[in-house]
């Protein structure tokens, strides 16, 4: 372990020293997750190393579109991978790979660990945690750049769909002019820019509108308009056919209404466990130490955590202290 960032350089050395690579990111994996994975993957790739992609819970089928995601592989109990480094990607903690990937990656030493979570506890040999990065594609971006990797297409679409996802489209706080000129170097290398964005934001399945109606019905505006939440129950995500990443984003309703400072999602999954999203438009509120409080985390604005149920109490738990975090903030 070590406490301090490495720098690219010696990150680049790894790479240079080894040939067989096996690249992780978290459970539900979002467009950072798998978009770092393959645009660092297509770039390894490039330089004619070995390259592994795993990924606990697979590649949404909204995300099935990124180029590589052929190449990523769900392992099972019994899967054990023969590679020298491993990458772990946009995953703060290790059990957030997942109980398969990190069995299957055991008996690998070395490892590399690439990340924008402020809460990440450095769980590998070499760490590089920039919180200030507002997508752990940036990192990458800026790792490859720096250290004149190879920046093929396949990678840029993927770097691109990571930091614009993780960004709100360039839209939130954490949005810099770097990022902006990250994106432009990333449209320079080939991004096909209206394809990916229409693949991205405008070709959602039917039933994740369906969904929306649903989350619609359930919302609450409390705490003098300043909090707005929604739920999910199993009984909707059975009803309506639902698949896990289909409600990916949806909470941006919550944030989008005028005087709201956190919004809230509570989804029962279906292991009874209450799984909790929340978004703070304010500064003065971090949601990240509210769900600390409850063993989530995350970053200031956007962080989450796992209750125990039933849905009511985890609801009334987790919004009580959102009250005490709004105490006093006009
Ligand atoms: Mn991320």
């Amino acid at each position: 372990m070590t406490t301090e960032n490495v720098s690219f350089a010696t990150i680049r050395e790894q790479i240079d020293a080894h040939d067989r690579f096996v690249l992780l990111s978290h459970v539900r994996p979002d467009a950072d997750a798998i978009g770092s994975q393959l645009g660092l993957a297509h770039s390894l790739l490039e330089l004619g190393k070995e390259v592994t992609l795993l990924t606990e819970d697979g590649v949404p089928s909204s995300l099935a579109f990124l180029p590589g995601t052929d190449f990523i592989k769900t392992p099972d109990l019994s899967t054990e991978i023969d590679a020298e480094v491993v990458f772990a990607l946009d995953t703060a903690t290790k059990p957030r790979l997942g109980e398969k990937v990190n069995a299957a990656v055991a008996g690998i030493p070395h490892w590399i660990n690439i990340d924008h979570h402020i809460t990440n506890p450095r769980y590998a040999n070499l760490n590089h945690i920039d919180s200030n990065a507002p997508a752990t594609g940036e990192i990458l971006y800026d790792f490859l750049d720096s250290t004149e990797m190879p920046i093929p297409q396949a990678s840029a679409e993927n770097l691109y769909a990571a930091i614009s996802t993780d960004t709100g489209s360039f839209q939130f706080p954490s949005t810099t002019a770097k990022t902006y000129r990250i994106g432009a170097s990333l449209l320079e290398k080939g991004v096909r820019i209206g394809e990916i964005n229409q693949l991205l934001y405008e070709n959602f399945p039917f039933r994740r509108i369906e969904l929306l109606r649903e989350l619609l019905n359930s919302l609450k505006v409390t705490g003098d308009g300043k909090v707005a939440s929604w739920r999910l129950t199993q009984e909707t995500v059975q009803r309506l056919g639902l698949e896990l990443d289909d409600s990916e984003g949806l909470i941006d309703h919550l944030r989008s209404i005028q005087g709201v400072h956190v919004a809230v999602f509570f989804e029962e999954l279906d292991t009874g466990k209450i799984r909790v999203s929340s978004r703070s438009k304010d500064d003065r509120v971090d949601v990240g130490q509210v769900c600390g409080h409850f063993g989530g985390g995350g970053h200031k604005l956007a962080a989450g955590a796992r209750m125990t149920g039933p849905i009511e109490t985890a609801e009334s738990k987790f919004l009580t202290q959102v009250y005490d975090a709004l105490e006093g903030i006009g």
